[in-house]
């Protein structure tokens, strides 16, 4: 398994705000952010999450610590010493870590855990008044054609048709989402990279699917299947898989980060 990056970096409605596109969270008394354990009356946003600049997500609570503690190191943010507390302490369904202007959430397996965390996540960010906002997602995801412990920075992330769509139900209609990724930033990635000479790094599609497994209890192809569908999907440009990136992609994109720009929700 190798390592994947993909990024969405906030676009601007000249302000570098987050903006969500949800017309009644204004009215509201009071957010609560449940699975973060965190709300508007309880917490002062602005006050713990306004200076933030990056939001790195991945899965494992136990792989986003040590995360932040190489954030901490690498800013030199490590005087006071000690591990990073996790903010969110108040619920196991995820965990969230400081490192300077650097928060770090984990997001756990597959897209329904993703989009619950993404929906608080943007809206935390949104309450904060956070500004120009890059979000990472980094993970482990099964590698398509190259060396185990390869890097892909995802420039899109296409569905199992290798479309870059993402549908979600809504109410009782399924709405087709973009999911097209910050070009801009993947290629500023891959340049950071150049400095690192351990493994390869490339760009390339990221296939999203809906389970770790199609061969687990249930297996309905033949190994020639499969490889044939591996191939068509190499040759239509994917060069890993997981499970969470036409959610993040989708999301980020529509909650003002930068995505496709002829998108209709999208403010590039
Ligand atoms: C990659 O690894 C996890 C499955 O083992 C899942 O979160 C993903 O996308």
């Amino acid at each position: 398994r190798g390592f994947e990056l993909k990024s969405c970096r906030e676009s601007h409605l000249g302000d570098g705000l987050v903006h969500v596109k949800n017309p009644h969270l204004e009215a509201m008394d009071e957010d609560v952010l449940y699975h973060l354990d965190l709300g508007t009356r309880t917490h002062d946003l602005p006050a713990m999450f306004g200076d933030v600049k990056f939001v790195c997500v991945g899965d494992s609570p136990s792989g986003m610590r040590p995360f932040a503690e190489l954030m901490q190191q690498e800013l030199g943010l490590g005087g006071g010493g000690g591990r990073p507390a996790d903010l969110c302490a108040g619920t196991d369904r995820y965990a969230t870590f400081r490192a300077g202007p650097v928060l770090t959430v984990s997001h756990g397996m597959g897209i329904p855990s993703i989009s619950v965390m993404l929906h608080e996540l943007i809206k935390l960010l949104h309450r904060a008044k956070c500004r120009d906002v890059t979000i990472i997602r980094i993970g482990t995801s099964g590698g398509l054609g190259m060396e185990p412990g390869s890097v892909v920075i995802t420039d899109t992330a296409v569905d199992s048709f290798f479309q870059a769509r993402f549908e979600q139900a809504v109410l009782d209609a399924v709405v087709v989402r973009s999911t097209e990724l910050d070009k801009g930033l993947a290629e500023e990635l891959l340049r950071c990279s150049e400095e690192l000479h351990d493994f390869l790094t490339l760009i390339g599609h990221t296939m999203c699917t809906y389970n770790f497994y199609e061969d687990g209890a249930l297996c309905s192809f033949s190994s020639e299947k499969k490889l044939e569908y591996l191939k068509r999907a190499y040759n239509a440009g994917v060069r890993n898989t997981e499970m969470e990136s036409t959610a993040f992609a989708a999301t980020c994109g529509l909650c003002g980060l930068k995505a496709k720009p002829h998108t209709l929700h999208t403010s590039a």
